[in-house]
């Protein structure tokens, strides 16, 4: 067993585990390197050997107590024939984004194995080289529907909540769609030897809450269920991230899952004391404390850390994801004063 999957599990642990949100990534110098010489970030992610070494990088520099399979969420719509790149200083860009009913209907669920077999490559190559946990992880329909119909990161995805104020029934279609998909994606990626999958909400924060219940959580309630419901993927934790979404915890676990990941906005204690009974709690620091003086991320860390302890269920992470203006020793901090606490 590991730190990570006994915390999960609310065995008892020595310490909480930590790792971050893109923890491999445009932070670290290596990861920097490698990019220049290679040919692009989809070419990475398609190249078992160089996605395999982008996800040792961070546990070779800082030992986290778990590893995320190097890829992306935009994989998916990427399969499905959308046309991804990405532009340097941009983010995603999709060629043929969802203009109309034609385009949704059109869709097809795509086969794991055959059209993303290179991210189940990626597993397979990695899981031998670690001693820690491997996180597999998918977007949630809501937020891949996102990026699909605005076709890139725009404030507010305005043409995303227009078809969902125009034709909710259409935007359902791609919905369900998209549960069936990234159903069989974790699925494979399972089989394949993650030990824990994450899905990442990243824009369930637009909606309020009728709306999340409708458009996002169904969904993730979906994924869940089928999960749950397969002997192959059953017994393997599930974590659901929605950021924005620390109102929503206790609808959040109704949907059978193992662990919330959650953001800075909501308090870590009051989230404990709301559902820390019922699942295990990953969270939940401002990346911008990374930024700060070394007094300022000590007492942050460890303000997390206090909430839990003596007690299991918590995993510590940042609220968000780590941002590539961050200087990697201030991680060697971090990482050190949680493998430290309670010594
Ligand atoms: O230019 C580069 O080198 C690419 C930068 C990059 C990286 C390192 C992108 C483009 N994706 C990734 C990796 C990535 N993305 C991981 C790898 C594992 C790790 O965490 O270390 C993961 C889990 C993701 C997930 C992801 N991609 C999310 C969900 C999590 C979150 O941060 O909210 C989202 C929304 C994306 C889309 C995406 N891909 C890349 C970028 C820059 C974005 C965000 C675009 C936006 O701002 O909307």
């Amino acid at each position: 067993m590991s730190l990570f999957l006994d915390a999960i599990s609310k065995r008892p642990v020595s310490r909480p585990p930590v790792w971050i949100m893109r923890q491999a990534g445009r932070y670290l110098p290596e990861y920097r390197a490698l990019r220049e010489k290679s040919g692009g970030f989809m070419s990475m992610c398609q190249t078992p050997e160089i996605a395999c070494e982008i996800t040792l990088q961070p546990i070779r520099r800082y030992g986290f107590d778990a590893a995320i399979i190097f890829s992306d969420i935009l994989t998916i719509p990427d399969a499905m024939g959308l046309g991804l790149r990405f532009e340097p200083g941009q983010g995603p860009i999709f060629d043929s984004p969802l203009k109309n009913a034609n385009d949704i209907k059109r869709l097809s669920v795509p086969d794991p194995e055959s059209s993303l077999g290179y991210v189940m490559d990626a597993i397979r190559v990695t899981k031998p080289e670690l001693d820690v946990p491997l996180i597999g992880f998918s977007g949630s329909p809501w937020t891949l529907a996102a990026y699909m119909v605005q076709g890139r990161s725009v404030p507010g995805f305005p043409q995303l909540i227009a078809l969902k104020e125009e034709q909710p029934q259409l935007l359902h279609i791609l919905l369900d769609l998209l549960a069936t998909s990234v159903t069989s994606y974790l699925e494979a990626q399972i089989s394949a030897g993650v030990d824990t999958v994450m899905l990442f909400d990243t824009w369930g924060g637009l909606l309020d809450k009728p709306a999340y219940q409708a458009f996002s959580l169904s969904y993730l309630a979906k994924i869940v269920a089928n999960l749950k419901n397969n002997p192959v993927t059953a017994q393997t934790p599930i974590i659901l991230f929605t950021k924005g979404g620390g109102e929503w915890l206790e609808i959040m676990v109704d949907t059978g899952c193992d662990a919330l990941g959650i953001d800075w906005t909501c308090s870590l204690a009051r989230a404990k004391a709301r559902v820390g009974g019922e699942v295990a709690l990953q969270g939940n620091m401002n990346p911008e404390t990374l930024k700060m003086d070394d007094d300022t991320i000590i007492k942050e860390t460890l303000a997390c850390l206090d909430v839990y302890r003596g007690e299991s269920g918590y995993i510590f992470n940042l609220g968000h994801g780590i941002t590539p203006d961050i200087n990697p020793e201030k991680v060697h901090l971090l990482v050190d004063t949680v493998k430290s606490y309670g010594q």
